[in-house]
């Protein structure tokens, strides 16, 4: 997912742009926005962490971009382009260093497991939407 913070500051292109350059191929793609209830089952994993009501209330407060990226060993590798999870650690040229404003508002969201993946991509997309 492309995160509010950098869909409200104009880097969708710029994001999908270092995505596709990173020989990811977009098997499905759409600008949509997560419910309160939908932000807060997606990340129902934090449900015990102190900044979960911050991040469910950030994730739903506007627009975002889903996709379903393809490529070999997927997960690290777009771990890798995303930095780590607090911008001010990520390597430069990272995703998060370039585009991230803090820990919480972060630009980009990447599955942790190839699981973890075909469940977060079910909250966003049918079958039938994947090419
Ligand atoms: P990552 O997104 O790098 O896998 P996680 O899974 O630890 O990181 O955290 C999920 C999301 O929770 C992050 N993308 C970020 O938006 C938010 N988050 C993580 N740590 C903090 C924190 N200390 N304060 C506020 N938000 C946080």
């Amino acid at each position: 997912m492309i995160k509010p913070d950098a869909v409200a500051s104009g880097h969708i292109g710029a994001i999908l742009h270092k995505i596709n350059e990173a020989g990811f191929r977009i098997a499905a793609l759409k600008l949509t926005r997560m419910s309160r209830d939908t932000a807060g089952r997606f990340y129902e994993v934090h449900k015990n962490r102190p900044f979960y009501g911050e991040l469910v209330e950030f994730m739903s407060s506007g627009p975002i971009v889903a996709a379903i990226l393809e490529k070999d060993n997927a997960v690290e590798d777009f771990r890798t382009l995303i930095g780590a999870t607090d911008p001010a650690k990520a390597a430069p040229g990272t995703l998060r260093a370039l585009y991230a404003r803090n820990v919480g508002e972060n630009a980009v969201h990447g599955s942790d497991s190839d699981e973890n993946a075909a469940i977060e991509a079910a909250f966003h997309f049918a079958g039938t939407d994947l090419y």
